[in-house]
């Protein structure tokens, strides 16, 4: 074999390598994990002020467990943060002579009045994991008039910077868990579902405010063709 003869084969060989890897590159669907709303106020565990059955100590080790492990993995880590002002209209201390899990009109939507929670900069606000183990933090809930359980957007339809941080870092799948099931994890995948992203939620890992609506949330989940999985698998997940 002659010079050239082996540097068209090295260039052949080169190519199918780069071919190869794009192709590969392609079925491998870049992962991103979602963590929602795992929130002082939201658990037993810090006795919240809207806390979620069966969101003890035990339930919070496991999720930061299994989220250390994810980040370990390679996956790249985003949370969201319930973060609303004092005079919030999802409060039902804002809305004279109704109590708390009533359901009122608010800008032509079904608008559940909770206990305050998670309000900017107190306690119950703050998230339970290691903050080290997020790349980034997306915030929402802070327009007053607009309730926000979507960490892509608000009841308003203004968007969170979600969408475009996933999308900076190339990601095309998304894990999501956290609390609640019936509320923040719900309407998180699902908007993940509607942006393009294909979505798996981790059942063990979420907690939902009510068994029939949490169940209900589930079915809706598994009906937009979202993953829903009882555990985190992880060298499943790996191998994508
Ligand atoms: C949530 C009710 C009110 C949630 C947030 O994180 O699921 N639920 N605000
Ligand atoms: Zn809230």
């Amino acid at each position: 074999m002659g010079h050239s003869a082996g540097k068209s084969l090295i260039c052949v060989l080169f190519f199918m390598l780069v071919l190869g890897g794009t192709v590969m590159a392609k079925e491998t669907a870049k992962i991103g994990v979602i963590v929602v709303d795992v929130q002082g106020d939201f658990t037993k565990f810090k006795s919240g002020s809207l806390a979620v059955e069966g969101t003890d100590e035990a339930y919070i080790k496991t999720v930061e467990e299994n989220t250390k492990k994810l980040k370990a993995a390679g996956f790249p880590i985003y949370a969201t943060q319930d973060w609303h002002p004092k005079n919030h209209a999802s409060f039902f201390t804002n809305h004279p002579g109704k109590k708390a899990f009533d359901v009122v009109k608010l800008n032509n939507r079904d608008q559940v009045l909770w206990p305050p929670h998670c309000v900017q900069k107190t306690s119950g606000a703050e998230i339970l994991l290691d903050k080290k183990l997020f790349k980034a933090v997306v915030r929402k809930g802070m327009d007053s008039q607009y309730d926000s359980y979507s960490g892509f957007q608000d009841d308003g339809g203004k968007k969170t910077e979600m969408d475009k941080l996933l999308k900076k870092d190339k990601i095309k799948k998304v894990v999501v868990y956290g609390i609640a099931t019936d509320y923040c994890v719900r309407a998180t995948a699902l908007d993940a579902v509607a942006a393009g992203y294909k979505v798996i939620m981790i059942k063990n890992l979420s907690r939902g405010v009510a068994p029939d609506t949490s169940q209900k949330a589930i079915d809706e989940m598994k009906a937009k063709g979202i993953v829903v999985l009882d555990d985190l698998d992880l060298e499943r997940l790996k191998a994508n």
